[in-house]
C-alpha cells in the first residue's frame, strides 16, 4: 500500500459541490482507501496577472490522503478521469475550472516525466495546498524539499481561509 496525497480545486460551477463530489469519487477508487480529507478552503486564486485576477472567481480547495496499490501513473490516470467526468474543460492555461486534481505526492517518490512529477514541483509554495495537506499529514515530509512546516510563511498562506464544517455542504 502507498500513501498519496491528492489536492482539488474548483472555481466554476458551485465549488464546493464540486470539490465534495470529488472527495466521494476519489474513495470510490479500485484498490484506494480514503483516509482522510481536510477542510474545505476559500482561496484567492494564486498565479494570475492583475488583469486576469479581475476575472478569476475564488477557488474552493482541499486536499485527500489516500492509500492505494496503484501505482502513480495508473493513479494519476484514475484523477484525470474524475476531472473529465465533472466535465472539466481546457481553453488555455490555468482557466477557470470546474475540477482540478493535481496528484502531490505517491509515498517518497521521486520522478521526473513528461506525464508526471513528483512530488508536485509547486506543491510547497502554495498555500492553498499546503494549509489542508497539514491538516491530513502535519508530520509530512516532501522528498527532495523539506519538512511541510517549513515552508509555511505568512505571505503563502494569505488568502487562504478554513472553512467551517457548516459551510462545506
Ligand atoms: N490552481 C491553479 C492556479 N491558481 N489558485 C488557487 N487559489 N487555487 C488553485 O487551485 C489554483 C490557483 C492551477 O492549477
Ligand atoms: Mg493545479
Ligand atoms: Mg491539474
Amino acid at each position: 500500500m502507498a500513501k498519496a496525497f491528492v489536492a482539488l480545486g474548483s472555481n466554476l460551477k458551485e465549488p464546493i459541490k464540486q470539490v465534495n463530489n470529488a472527495i466521494v469519487a476519489l474513495s470510490a477508487l479500485p484498490n484506494t482507501t480514503l483516509i482522510k480529507a481536510s477542510s474545505l478552503y476559500q482561496t484567492a486564486p494564486v498565479g494570475y496577472t492583475d488583469d486576469e485576477l479581475a476575472k478569476v472567481p475564488d477557488f474552493i480547495n482541499a486536499v485527500a490522503a489516500l492509500e492505494t496499490t496503484l501505482k502513480p501513473v495508473e493513479l494519476l490516470d484514475a484523477i484525470l478521469a474524475i476531472e473529465d467526468k465533472a466535465g472539466r474543460l481546457r481553453p488555455y492555461r490555468n482557466a477557470p475550472r470546474v475540477l482540478d486534481c493535481d496528484l502531490l505526492m505517491h509515498d517518497d517518490v521521486v520522478i521526473e516525466t513528461k506525464k508526471l512529477t513528483l512530488p508536485h514541483p509547486r506543491m510547497h509554495l502554495r498555500g492553498f495546498v499546503l494549509l489542508p495537506l497539514i491538516e491530513v499529514a502535519p508530520a509530512l515530509f516532501i522528498p527532495n524539499h523539506g519538512k511541510i512546516t517549513s515552508f509555511i510563511t505568512p505571505e503563502i498562506t494569505e488568502g487562504v481561509i478554513k472553512l467551517n464544517a457548516n459551510q462545506n455542504a
